[in-house]
């Protein structure tokens, strides 16, 4: 059977001030990662504070620790990225940020996905906390980290009811989201967050504002889409016009631009 999908993410735009920080290294003795052009140069106390530093830091990838003269470099580079400027050196240590810990477990949850750094964070499932305060109320989402820069929050993965004929006016989309519809449809609804983009389910609508206005709509029958609020949004249910913008075509059959209207 013919399987279609579509994949709607939503990306945030507010970040909350409150957030727990954590961050892995990898270090490497007697090597520094040459860098004209180093996000910070500090004094550090020891190698610690240097990789403090660097987890405060969203944008540090690494960081060159001078021992010596106990400087510490934040850098937005890393060996792989620029591999022929890893160079040996005594008395520098150089640490490469492998993963953030952001979001890895519920003490950890992040305010969503766009606060994780997309270079370190791959698609996958992570924990998130959008109202802040108590990690009491986190819960787990699949984070997009990849298209239009990464950092969308799957809130919804539907199928149809009837592929043969697709176009019957018994068709519908399944499941669909809390939101409100009119008398007579008869899908399952769903409130559980989608943890992959085929599972298919939809977190509860009302927390979908709390992820932000942008949308990234994916298909696998048509191009992809990111749209953002104009006179119409969809989080707010605000009937209206949108800006959208194509961001990977999939279909040739629709050459002309978006769609601009919910
Ligand atoms: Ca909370």
């Amino acid at each position: 059977m013919l399987s279609i999908a579509i994949f709607l993410l939503l990306q945030t735009i507010n970040t909350a001030a409150e957030e727990r920080l954590q961050a892995f290294f990898k270090t490497e003795h007697n090597s520094v990662l040459f860098d004209e052009t180093p996000i910070s140069e500090e004094r550090s106390d020891s190698l610690i504070s240097c990789s403090r530093r660097c987890t405060r830091d969203k944008r540090c990838m690494s960081a060159n620790f001078i021992k010596s003269d106990k400087t510490c470099f934040l850098l937005d580079k890393t060996r792989a990225t620029h591999p022929e400027r890893l160079l040996k050196q005594a008395n520098v240590i150089h640490l490469e940020k492998v993963n953030s810990g952001l979001g890895s477990i519920q003490q950890l949850a992040a305010p969503s996905c766009q606060s994780l750094p997309s270079a370190i964070h791959p698609s996958g499932i992570y924990w998130v906390d959008p109202d802040g305060g108590s990690h009491d109320n986190a819960f787990k989402v699949y984070c997009e980290m990849k298209t239009d820069g990464g950092g969308w929050t799957l809130v919804w993965s539907y199928k149809f009811t009837n592929y043969e004929p697709f176009w019957t006016s018994a068709n519908a989309v399944t499941p669909r989201p809390s939101w409100s519809a009119l008398n007579g449809v008869n899908v399952p609804v769903s409130t559980t967050p989608p943890m992959n983009e085929t599972d298919y389910n939809a977190i509860d609508f009302q927390l979908w504002r709390e992820f932000g206005k942008e949308i990234l709509i994916k298909s696998n029958i048509n191009n992809w889409l990111v749209c953002s609020p104009d006179t119409g949004s969809l989080v707010e249910w605000q009937d209206g016009n949108v800006i959208c913008k194509i961001v990977k075509r999939v279909n040739e059959m629709c050459p002309d631009g978006p769609t601009y209207r919910f």
